[in-house]
């Protein structure tokens, strides 16, 4: 069994003979990748715990050779190959990595990071880690596989979004979704309205937190996409915007500034769209955020806007999404979106099961909207494991390990078609996360379920492989000190 999380499309180990040498030791291994990838493939290979040698002269070193070859990766039964395809091949002359994009290079280097057998805990000083001599080739099922982070609740800075951006790569995930601006606070700055700064410093439960420069998410995006991930930040409107309202008293009905707030309640704050103040304010954020991003997309919130009519909120979707567009991005709007006129292209992210909107889903995806799963009960890590469980919420039940891992996107909305399915976001709000090791326990083991439902095909999953993949993976993740939950459902 190898410990591989997401498990790959095709795993061909040898048969254990006498002539060949069933693992490969690596004393050290020398990186030969295209350009702009040698970096970041020799920090997998380190965080392994595999020295990585510069040159021949260091002594002995395994070559991990990466090519950009269109014969890497598998080909799909219909035909069809996805442009993250990857081979991975050990033997016993060394390393080789073939895939017809970087991205497909880097997800190899993942494999062999998941690969590497470290040396057994007492072994003697110097014994080598080794790696299975083995061929891997591999692609993913959908494309959009994310992980949506609420920053807002509590204040996660550069540093914790970095490491979560190490964790999301991990497990090949290609989306972090920020969740920048909400009741409590609003994390990012915005250069044509530097007032929003006053609305940074507050969180659930108050105290003092903080928000990212437009260097910080400029430098948060590089350092994401150096690593083929795409930074996706959300502006929440028309409600969740009690920071905003905070800030600019013009924006509310009566003209009064809104008081800080640092409750987990939801539902209470909201623009008015005929108030002539709030249009220049969306076209101001929303601009801005969209100039500052590197990616596709633009989040546009949309969620529990609990004191509208939806004559009125459809006339947000409409203008968000118009905005967004002018901008030359695509717009993704939590579910509630399908209450407006969405366009072909735009995304909608589905979280909560209302049996009513499912026919409103349906035919949004008719008129071309594409969908992003993230279902409460299988994908919001931040609910409770069990009713005792320390951290987290209920609302949408306990979800443990094989919750996160027994779902099927394709049909957790009846009535909608396959193919509207872009992929899938597991999701993590922070109401009640404080600390990195508060959030890390959340995140794992649960991630790697939700990332194996986005990557492997259905009739390849099993769960209790999953388990014994995720007990085989603890150590790498002590090694790296991301902390997990250790659910008893899998046997550490
Ligand atoms: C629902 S999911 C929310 C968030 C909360 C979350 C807590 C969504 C679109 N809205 O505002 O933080 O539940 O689980």
């Amino acid at each position: 069994m190898l410990p591989l999380i997401p498990w790959p499309t095709e795993v061909v180990e040898p048969a254990a003979t006498a002539t060949g040498p069933a693992a490969l030791a690596l004393p050290a291994v020398r990186v030969d990748a295209p350009a702009g990838l040698t970096a970041v493939v020799a920090e997998l290979v380190a965080a392994a715990g595999v020295p990585v040698s510069d040159h021949d002269t260091d002594g002995p070193a395994v070559p991990f050779t990466l090519r950009l070859d269109p014969a890497g990766g598998p080909t799909g039964s219909d035909g069809s190959q996805s442009p993250e395809r990857y081979t991975l091949q050990v033997t016993a002359a060394g390393i080789e990595a073939t895939a017809p994009e970087p991205v497909g290079l880097l997800h190899a280097a993942r494999t062999l990071r998941q690969l590497v057998v470290r040396p057994a805990d007492g072994a003697a000083g110097g014994t080598p880690s080794t790696v299975p001599v083995v061929v891997v080739r591999d692609a993913p099922r959908h494309s959009w596989r994310g992980l949506s982070f609420d920053v807002v609740r509590h204040w996660f800075g550069p540093d914790d979004i970095r490491a979560v951006v190490d964790l999301v790569g991990a497990f090949k995930l290609r989306v972090l979704h920020l969740h920048l601006t909400d009741d409590q606070g609003w994390r990012i700055e915005i250069p044509s309205r530097p007032e929003l700064e006053k609305a940074s410093d507050n969180q659930v439960g108050g105290g003092s937190a903080g928000y990212l420069t437009a260097d910080d998410y400029r430098d948060l995006q590089e350092y994401a996409a150096a690593r083929f991930i795409t930074i996706v930040p959300e502006f929440d409107m028309p409600g969740h915007v009690n920071a905003a309202t905070h800030v600019y008293g013009a924006l509310t009905a009566d003209g009064l500034a809104t008081d800080a707030y640092d409750g987990i309640e939801v539902g209470f704050s909201r623009l008015w769209f005929d108030n002539p103040a709030t249009e220049p304010f969306l076209r101001d954020v929303i601009g801005d955020l969209a100039r500052m991003t590197l990616g596709e997309w633009v989040h546009v919130g949309g969620d529990e806007v609990l004191t509208m009519d939806h004559a009125e909120f459809a006339k947000f979707v409409d203008l968000a999404q118009q905005i967004v567009r002018e901008h030359g991005k695509t717009p993704v709007f939590w579910q509630e979106g399908a209450r407006g006129p969405v366009e072909p292209g735009t995304l909608l992210q589905y979280w909560e099961p209302k049996g009513e909107e499912f026919d409103r889903f349906v035919a949004a995806a008719h008129a071309g909207a594409r969908f992003i799963m993230s279902p409460g009960n299988h994908a919001y890590l931040d609910m409770k494991y069990t009713p005792e469980h320390p951290l987290g919420l209920h609302w949408a039940g306990y979800v443990e390990l094989r919750d996160s891992y027994d779902w099927e996107p394709t049909t957790v909305i009846d009535g909608l078609p396959a193919s509207a399915v872009e992929g899938v976001s597991a999701a993590v709000w922070t109401e009640t996360l404080t600390t990195r090791d508060e959030l890390f326990s959340m995140l794992l083991p649960r991630l790697g379920a939700v990332a194996e439902v986005a990557w492997t095909s259905p009739q390849a999953k099993d769960f209790d492989a999953f388990a014994a993949r995720t007990a085989a993976q603890a150590p790498s993740w002590r090694a790296v000190g991301w902390t997990y939950h250790p659910t008893p459902q899998v046997t550490w």
